[in-house]
Order: structure tokens, then sequence, then C-alpha cells
């Protein structure tokens, strides 16, 4: 499959895409979970250049919706670009779908069972009710720059 971020403005090599899912299946096929979300992930443990597709996607959505949609008064309360407002919109669930079932087929594939336990809808990250009054956490796309 060729895919490419070809976002004006979005700083993201142009087989970023490729090779984040190339080394998904990777991570699949001879990885640990722990190696897996490391890369999925906005984490420090994979030093991996096309790691956090997860926040680059949030971050991506987001810019292009803000973009193509500035006036529309769901971005209020359902951009993508928030964790407090992540989860109100519709791409949050196609993203988190996709992620949830990346895992589950590391589980298949280890011969285990897969983790269906039911989460109420939430997107903090471990972030706590303490910390959110202080911290929220904004999903930024990589820019080159925001015309
Ligand atoms: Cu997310």
């Amino acid at each position: 499959m060729k895919a490419a971020f070809e976002e004006p403005g979005v700083d993201l090599p142009s087989d970023y895409l490729d090779n984040a899912l190339s080394q998904i299946e990777s991570f699949i096929n001879s990885g640990t979970a722990d190696e897996l979300g490391a890369f999925i992930e906005a984490t420090t443990t994979s030093t991996l250049s096309n790691r956090d597709i997860h926040n680059n996607a949030h971050g991506l959505i987001g810019f292009v919706e803000a973009r193509d949609f500035p006036n529309d008064p769901r971005l209020i309360d359902a951009s993508m670009s928030s964790t407090v407002t992540a989860h109100h919109n519709e791409h949050f669930w196609g993203l988190h779908g996709w992620t949830d079932e990346i895992f589950a087929r590391l589980q298949r594939k280890n011969g285990e069972i897969v983790d269906q336990s039911p989460l109420l809808p939430s997107h903090d990250h471990g972030i706590t009710e303490s910390m959110r009054g202080s911290a929220e956490l904004i999903f930024r796309p990589p820019l080159k720059e925001i015309k």
C-alpha cells in the first residue's frame, strides 16, 4: 500500500505512513505489547522515527478540520486536538477502534484472548482529575507553518 500525508504545512516525511504501518506489522509479528504501545503512542521509550501515529493522527485531523471548517460550532466541543473534546469527534472512534484492533491482532497472534473489557468513554491518557485543571493535553500536528 502506498500512502502518505501530503497535507500542505504538515511536516512529516512523505513515507511516514507507509513506514509507520510497516513497523506496526513488524511489532505485531515479532514484538511485545509494550514495544507496540511505545511506538504508537507519544512516549520517550521508542526512538524510532515513525513513532507516535496516534498523536499525529489526532493533530492532523484537528488541523484539517479547523482549517477547512473554521466556523463549525462542533469543533468547540469536538476538536480532535484536545484530550478534553476529542472523544466527542466521530473520527476519535475510528482512530481508537483501529488502534484497539492492532492490539487485538497482537493478542490473537500470541494465542491470547482479546481484551474486550468495557471502559467508560474517555481520553485521559492517565491524566487524573487533579491534573486536568492545570494541564490539558493538546495534540498538535508536526507543522511547517500554519496559514
Ligand atoms: Cu486518541
